[in-house]
C-alpha cells in the first residue's frame, strides 16, 4: 500500500503458471496454498526457476532450483544482500527507475553497505547462491515474488515487506503479466473482509478515515456521524484489555484465546472483560468467556460474496439451511442495528448491501452480484459496470504515481536465543488442519491423519537433547509450557524448533511473544527463544496419547 498504492496481489493466481522465474519466501505454499502451488509446480514443469528463501526445508524446496535456508528473521539481510548484487552489477532497469520510482538513491547507499559475504555470516546463505539468486531474478522478464507469514509475522514485517517491494522497483518486474508483488492471503474472505473495511484505518474500498472527505461521504450516506478517528488494531485492543481501558468485544469468526500471542495475557484480560460476544459456527474456546453466543451459518448455508487473493470477487451461493437458530452473519448484524435504534429495510439482502457498498467506493463501483451471475468473478478495480475487471495492477502506470524506494536496515529479533533460552521456536501450520483448529479438528479424517500437537527437532538437537523420536517433552519460553511429543526431523534448522499452533491441547501461544511491528502490530510468531525439556512418560501416558494434555 505504502511503495505502490494498492497492498493486494499485484497478479493474478492463473498469471504463474507463465510466470519464468518464482520467488517464494516465507510461504510454505504447498500446504498452506496448495492451489497456488499447483500452479506453481506447472510453472517448474514447463522450465521456470524457483528459489525458495525459508529456514524449514518445506516441500516446494524439492522442486526448487535454489533453496536459500536462511536463519529466522534475518529477511532484511537476505534481500538487501540481493538488492546490492543487483546494483553493484548494474543490473537494475535504469529506464524504470528514473521514470516511475522516488528515493532511489537512499536504497542504493543503504544496500551497497549489505554485501553477501557479510550476509552468509548472519543469514547463512552461501554469499555465491544470493548472487546467483539475485542476478535470476533481475534478468528474467516474468519473474514474480510470493510471500506471506514467514515474511510478515516479525516485529520487522513491515520492513521485510519494503526490502522485497525494493527489489520490484529495481528490476521494473510491476505492471506486467506473471510477475509482480504477491502476498498470498491466509483465509478464504480475509481479502474480502479488508475490502469491506474491517480494518480499523479505512473505510469501504481503502477510502481512509483520517480523510475528513471520505468521512462527510459516509455520515452523509449512512445517516450517521462518521468521525476520522482511527480504531485500534488487534494488537492494540490487546494492549488496551490488559490496562483495562477496552472493557467489551465482539468477537466473529475469530477464536483468540488460542490464534493471539502471548495468550495468557489475553485469557487474563478476557476474565476481566464486562461484555463479550462471540458471533461463531461452532462453539469455539473463546466461547468460555462469551455473555452472549450468536450462532452464525457458515458459507454453505448463505449467500454473498468473497474476494479472494487475487482480489477476485466471487459469488458464494447457498445450498443448505442453516441448523437450529443460526443465521447469516449479515443478518445477525443488521438485527443487532436495528435493536440498537438503527433501522435496517427488511427486504435488502447480500446484493443491496453490496450495491451500497459499490456506491462507496469507486474501486468496486462496477461490480454487482447480478453483473458476476453473468460474466463470472470480478477482479477490482472495477471502476464502472462497464468496465472490465483488472487482471494485474499498475499496467498503466504505478497506482500511487511514483513507486516509493523505502530504505531498511536490519534489526534483529525482540528475542534471540540465549543461554537459558538456547533454540529459536517457530510456529505456523500443516496441511491437515487449519488455523485455531476449531474446523477442522471436528472432522474425523483429518483428525486421525494428524491426531495431536508436536514439536519438530532437528536430530542432531534431538540427540544432545537426549530426546527420542515421538518423545513428551515440555516447550519452555520465557511467556509458558507447552507439553507435547517430538518429531525429529531434518525439516528445521540445527536449533530451531518447529510447532503448529492448531492444537488447543497443546497451546502454542502460551509461548510465543506478543512484540509486534511497529506499523501493522502483527506480533512475532515466527521467532522467539525457547528450550525443551524432555518428560519422564508415565505407563498411562504411553498408554493414552493425548491423556498428558491436561498437564499442559
Ligand atoms: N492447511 C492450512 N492452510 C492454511 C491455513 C491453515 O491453518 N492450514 N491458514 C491460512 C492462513 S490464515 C494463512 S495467513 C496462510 C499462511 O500461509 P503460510 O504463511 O505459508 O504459513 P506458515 O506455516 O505460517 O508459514 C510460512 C512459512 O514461513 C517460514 N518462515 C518462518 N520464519 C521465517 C523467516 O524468518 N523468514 C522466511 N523467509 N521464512 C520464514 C516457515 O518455515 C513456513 O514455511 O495459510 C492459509 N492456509
Ligand atoms: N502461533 C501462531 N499463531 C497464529 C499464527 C501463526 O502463524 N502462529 N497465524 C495467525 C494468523 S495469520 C491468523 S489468520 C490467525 C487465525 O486465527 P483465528 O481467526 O482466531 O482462527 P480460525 O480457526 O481461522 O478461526 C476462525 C473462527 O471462525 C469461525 N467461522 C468460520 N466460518 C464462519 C462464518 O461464516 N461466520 C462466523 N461468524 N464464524 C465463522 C470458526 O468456527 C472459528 O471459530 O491466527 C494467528 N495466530
Ligand atoms: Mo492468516
Amino acid at each position: 500500500m505504502t511503495t505502490y498504492g494498492a497492498g493486494a496481489m499485484t497478479n493474478s493466481i492463473p498469471e504463474i503458471r507463465d510466470a519464468d522465474f518464482l520467488f517464494v519466501i516465507g510461504s510454505n505454499t504447498s500446504e498452506a496454498h496448495p492451489i497456488i502451488a499447483m500452479e506453481m509446480k506447472q510453472a517448474v514443469r514447463r522450465g521456470a526457476r524457483l528459489a525458495v528463501a525459508d529456514p524449514r526445508a518445506i516441500w516446494m524446496t524439492r522442486i526448487a532450483d535454489w533453496h536459500l535456508q536462511l536463519a529466522g528473521g534475518t529477511d532484511v539481510w537476505l534481500l538487501n544482500a540481493m538488492a546490492h548484487v543487483i546494483v553493484s552489477e548494474g543490473l537494475e532497469d535504469k529506464e524504470f527507475i528514473a521514470a516511475n520510482t522516488e528515493n532511489f538513491e537512499s536504497v542504493r547507499e543503504t544496500v551497497l553497505r549489505y554485501p553477501p559475504e557479510e550476509a552468509e555470516k548472519v543469514t547463512g546463505v552461501p554469499a555465491e547462491t544470493i548472487r546467483e539468486v539475485a542476478r535470476a531474478y533481475a534478468t528474467t522478464e516474468k519473474a514474480g515474488i510470493y510471500y506471506t507469514l514467514g515474511i510478515t509475522e516479525h516485529t520487522t514485517g513491515t520492513d521485510n515487506v519494503y526490502a522485497l517491494s525494493n527489489l520490484v522497483l529495481l528490476t521494473g518486474h510491476l505492471g506486467k503479466r506473471s510477475a509482480g508483488m504477491n502476498p498470498l492471503r491466509g483465509q478464504n474472505n480475509v481479502q474480502g473482509a479488508n475490502d469491506a473495511g474491517a480494518t480499523p484505518v479505512f473505510l469501504p474500498g481503502y477510502q481512509r478515515v483520517a480523510d475528513p472527505e471520505v468521512c462527510a461521504k459516509f455520515s452523509a450516506a449512512w445517516g450517521v456521524e462518521q468521525r476520522p478517528e482511527p480504531g485500534l488494531n488487534l494488537n492494540e485492543m490487546m494492549k488496551a484489555m490488559s490496562k483495562g481501558e477496552l472493557r467489551g468485544m465482539y468477537l466473529m469468526g475469530e477464536d483468540i484465546v488460542i490464534s493471539e500471542p502471548n495468550v495468557s495475557r489475553v485469557e487474563e484480560a478476557m476474565n476481566e472483560m464486562e461484555f463479550v460476544v462471540v458471533q461463531d459456527i461452532f462453539f469455539n474456546e473463546s466461547c468460555r468467556y462469551a455473555d452472549v453466543v450468536l450462532p452464525a451459518a457458515c458459507f454453505a448455508e448463505k449467500d454473498g460474496v468473497f474476494a479472494n487473493s487475487d482480489r477476485r470477487v466471487q459469488r458464494v451461493r447457498k445450498a443448505v439451511e442453516p441448523p437450529g437458530e443460526a443465521r447469516a452473519d449479515w443478518a445477525i448484524l443488521a438485527e443487532v442495528m436495528r435493536r440498537a435504534g438503527y433501522p435496517q429495510p427488511a427486504d435488502h439482502g447480500p446484493a443491496e448491501i453490496y450495491a451500497e457498498m459499490a456506491s462507496l467506493a469507486p474501486k468496486f463501483a462496477g461490480i454487482s452480484h447480478a453483473r458476476i451471475e453473468r460474466e463470472g468473478g470480478l477482479q477490482w478495480p472495477v471502476t464502472s459496470p462497464t468496465a472490465p475487471s483488472t487482471e494485474y495492477l499498475h499496467k498503466d502506470g504505478i497506482l500511487r504515481g511514483k513507486g516509493l524506494f523505502q530504505a531498511v536496515e536490519y534489526r534483529p529479533p525482540f528475542e534471540c536465543a540465549d543461554a537459558e533460552y538456547p533454540l529459536v521456536l517457530s510456529t505456523g501450520r500443516t496441511l491437515y488442519h487449519y488455523n485455531a483448529g476449531t474446523q477442522t479438528r471436528r472432522s474425523g479424517g483429518l483428525t486421525a491423519k494428524q491426531p495431536e500437537g508436536f514439536v519438530e527437532i532437528h536430530p542432531k538437537t534431538a540427540r544432545h537433547l537426549g530426546v527420542a523420536d515421538g518423545q513428551l517433552v515440555d516447550v519452555v519460553s520465557r511467556r509458558g509450557r507447552v507439553r507435547c511429543r517430538a518429531m525429529v526431523s531434518r525439516q528445521v534448522r540445527r536449533n530451531s524448533i518447529w510447532m503448529p499452533f492448531h492444537f488447543p491441547e497443546a497451546q502454542t501461544n502460551l509461548l510465543t511473544t506478543d512484540a509486534g511491528d511497529a506499523v501493522t502490530g502483527t506480533g512475532e510468531y515466527k521467532v522467539c527463544a525457547a528450550r525443551i525439556e524432555p518428560v519422564a512418560e508415565s505407563e498411562a501416558e504411553r498408554l493414552f496419547p493425548g491423556s498428558y494434555a491436561a498437564a499442559g
